[in-house]
């Protein structure tokens, strides 16, 4: 027996039976009896160390001090080695800086001979007797849900109940490289759920959980199985990958992580994700992105010409709309794999561009996809070896698009391959003057294959072939991700794309049939992307700058006006990057006017309220400061595909009792709550939405209640000043605008001055006066009868 405690944990472990216990101080045991486990294979024969027992040579507590983590209190056991001469080394460790379990396994090879691994156990408890069993809570009625957390970018993350089923893709034998890791299961059965990374179970009941997962995908991709129901269970584990481990050699998995989540708290999953963000080096850029993009308006479809309109449009439209990138998406190069030569469109590449658009003030960008091939370039003509193949030969299929069935990827252990791809990004950075660049369909550079060098887990791999692009760019390049590993890119780049494509439908299709492709998480649309926004929010500002795709707020898109203000609060309120996508010389100035209300971004992280409680989470909450005081701004959601009444209850919120003043950003009214009571809005249209800005109401005070001009409404006020005779209150926008505000006034003002004019003054309802003005206006109100 072994034990190490805390005031937040207790673990204990048997090491002669080869299983431990895990639980929070003063709460259920979480994991009882929960075993480990190492499959690996000698020549032809498979065998599973640590399962039994751990054969113990040796058990020390010691406290140690890591370079990221701080002191470490653990149990360090090292095994005698096993027939085939397999040693391991267990770490259970207690951080002091962190309220976090961690562990992890060595796999050394003593023996003579090499060994492949399969899967390294790093917990394995429920639904067996062997195994001990899994509790959340001690509730009499639990209401069990696991956060499944998608493998790359663009994969759908959720929340399931125990009776739901998890949402898998039906395009497996042809989009399953791109939708899912293939070492993590795909589940069937109702309340059975796996996850890439990291996974959360929880009791919807009883207001806790468990996070269990990796801080770190460097070595091995991470890989959760979770069963809700009769009997709990849970499996995590790291992937072998059959990669070999030659005699003499040893490999250590990444952390293995164990946080208890407290659901009702503001950062539930805070712990977990600052501990990752420290281990993995995260630094985050100053600046949150802003700027348009080339493809959601034109696609494929580019020219020179067509990105220069946008960039003279940019150019007049500076003043209201203050942007600072101009990124280039797909469509320049001639073949997805020849990055060095252009379509006819580009007759003279993309250097003159990025010049011309950093001329006129801009922050160039480009899209590339370093680590996938299309089969018709020139590069996988040329140079055959550098293709990831399989054990006949043929190429590794990376999914299908750009009209190829099975693309193909670099197998980034062939050295040759892997400066192709470090020139790529050098020459764009560097020689064509791009310091903003999205890397896209990097997955691929971790799928799986016989590689040139079958030492390497595929998370070696990815993880290499990435610190390579970092490299190759240098930190001052902006990089940002996209259908990359979540695990393995933490640490590398400054932005993430956290879910699907944006599309101009809501859900997805593929050439315009809709049955049976709706159904899927993946495929780009406005439904699938805002998912995510949502439910991997907690990631911005700790892991980089979310990117939640672009906003897309032309009228000839099938998206309702509801559906793009839905997209707009979605995307301003989590506080991630905003970029536009439309063709920028032929907006309306109505929906000019919505991507305008985002500007300036507040770059925060929100709260989710019910992010554990539904599969798309319908609240999200932010509070602000301002020289007036606090606000707090609330976004409902109506995900019903029909038009629904919503509830607004202040106490889902945790408010402070009181009466508030409440303004509705879209619709612009303004209503009174009193002690607590709830406000119905009806009919909110299918996937549309609310967004609110609440002030506490402070009798005999002056309050702020928002209006047009920014969709905070409030962060425009820049000064604020009242006094027993009037109040006085400057706007400062940093962009050209005007609009309206509306304010609660204890008294009837006498005379209002706009910028020293004296103006009319709109009485919006008892107490509630309106006033027009520009985003840099200075008010003043004298009150009268003083
Ligand atoms: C350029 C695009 C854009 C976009 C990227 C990525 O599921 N799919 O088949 C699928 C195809 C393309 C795709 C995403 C998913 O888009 O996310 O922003 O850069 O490539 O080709």
């Amino acid at each position: 027996m072994a034990a190490i405690e805390n005031r937040d944990f207790r673990f204990d472990c048997s090491p002669e039976k080869g299983c431990f216990d895990l639980g929070r101080s003063e709460a259920v045991t979480f994991i009882n009896g929960g075993r480990l486990g190492v499959m690996y294979r000698c020549g032809r024969e498979h065998f599973e160390a640590l399962r039994d027992t751990w054969q113990t040579f040796s058990a020390l507590e010691e406290t140690v001090e890591d370079t990221h983590l701080g002191l470490l209190r653990q149990i360090r056991i090292e095994t005698g080695a096993d027939r085939q001469g397999m040693a391991f080394h267990l770490v259970f460790a207690l951080p002091e800086a962190y309220p976090l379990f961690l562990w992890r396994i060595g796999v050394e090879n003593r023996g003579q001979d090499p060994v492949k691994i399969d899967r390294i156990t790093m917990l394995q408890s429920g639904r067996d007797r062997e195994c001990g069993q899994v509790r959340v809570s001690d509730a009499e009625q639990p209401r069990l849900a696991f956060y499944a957390n998608g493998w790359q970018s663009w994969n759908w993350s959720a929340v399931y109940g125990n009776a739901q089923r998890q949402r898998n893709t039906r395009l497996g034998p042809i989009m399953g490289p791109m939708y899912r890791n293939h070492s993590t299961p795909v589940t069937r059965r109702a309340g059975h759920f796996s996850s890439d990374f990291f996974g959360v179970i929880g009791d919807r009941n009883a207001r806790v959980g468990w996070l269990v997962g990796f801080l770190s995908q460097r070595q091995h991709f991470g890989s959760l199985e979770c069963w809700l129901g009769e009997e709990t269970g849970l499996c995590v584990w790291a992937n072998g990958d059959e990669a070999v481990l030659e005699a003499g050699e040893r490999i250590d998995t990444d952390w293995a992580v164990a946080q208890p989540v407290d659901l009702d708290r503001p950062d539930p999953l805070g712990a977990y994700t600052e501990a990752a963000a420290r281990v993995n080096g995260v630094t985050l850029p100053d600046k949150v992105p802003s700027g348009w993009c080339s493809w959601y308006y034109y696609y494929l479809n580019i020219t020179e010409e067509k990105i220069r309109r946008n960039l003279e449009a940019l150019r007049g439209m500076r003043e209201r709309l203050p942007l600072d990138l101009v990124q280039i998406d797909d469509g320049f190069e001639k073949q997805v794999g020849d990055w060095f030569e252009f379509l006819p469109g580009f007759p003279n590449g993309v250097a003159p561009l990025a010049a011309d658009i950093a001329r006129d003030g801009f922050m160039p960008g480009l899209w590339l996809a370093p680590f996938i091939v299309h089969p018709r370039s020139r590069l996988y003509s040329e140079h055959p070896d550098w293709i990831l193949r399989d054990g006949h030969g043929r190429h590794v299929s990376a999914g299908y698009n750009w009209g190829a069935l099975r693309l193909a990827a670099l197998d980034l252990t062939m050295p040759e391959a892997l400066d192709y791809t470090r020139r790529v990004i050098t020459t764009a950075a560097h020689e064509w003057g791009f310091p903003y660049l999205k890397l896209d369909f990097l997955y691929a550079g971790g799928l799986a294959g016989k590689r040139h060098n079958p030492r390497f887990t595929r998370a070696q791999v990815l993880r290499r072939g990435l610190e390579a692009l970092r490299e190759a760019a240098g930190r001052e390049t902006f990089l940002l991700g996209c259908g990359v590993p979540i695990g393995s890119s933490i640490g590398l780049f400054d932005a993430m794309r956290i879910g699907a494509d944006v599309a101009g439908d809501w859900e997805p299709n593929y050439m315009g049939i809709r049955l049976f492709f709706d159904q899927e998480t993946s495929m780009p649309s406005a439904r699938n992307a805002v998912q995510n926004v949502l439910t991997r929010a907690f990631q911005n500002r700790r892991w980089w700058i979310n990117d939640p795709d672009c906003l897309l707020v032309r009228a000839d898109t099938k998206l309702t006006l509801a559906e793009i203000q839905t997209l707009a609060t979605a995307t301003a309120m989590t506080g991630g990057s905003l970029l536009l996508s439309d063709d920028l010389s032929t907006l309306s100035p109505d929906r000019l006017r919505i991507a305008e209300a985002l500007l300036p971004m507040l770059g925060k992280r929100p709260e989710m309220p019910d992010w554990f409680d539904r599969e798309t989470p319908s609240r999200i909450k932010l509070d602000l400061e301002g020289p007036e005081g606090g606000w707090t701004l609330i976004a409902l959601f109506n995900w019903a595909s029909t038009a629904e009444e919503i509830l607004f209850r202040p106490s889902d919120f945790r408010l402070a009792e009181g009466d508030y003043w409440a303004r509705s950003f879209w619709d612009g009214k303004v209503y009174r709550i009193e002690r607590g009571l709830p406000l119905r809005f009806p009919g909110i249209p299918a996937h549309g939405c609310v967004l609110l800005a609440l002030r506490i109401a402070n009798e005999g005070k002056a309050r702020y209640l928002g209006g047009d001009l920014h969709f905070s409404q409030g962060s425009e006020v820049a000064e604020w000043s009242e006094e027993e005779h009037g109040l006085r209150l400057r706007l400062d926008l940093e962009r050209r605008t005007e609009g309206w505000i509306e304010l609660a006034l204890p008294r009837n003002p006498a005379a209002v001055r706009v910028d020293g004019v004296a103006v009319k003054l709109e009485i919006a309802r008892e107490g509630v006066y309106r006033v027009h003005v520009t985003g840099q206006s200075e008010v003043t109100f004298g009150y009268s009868g003083s």
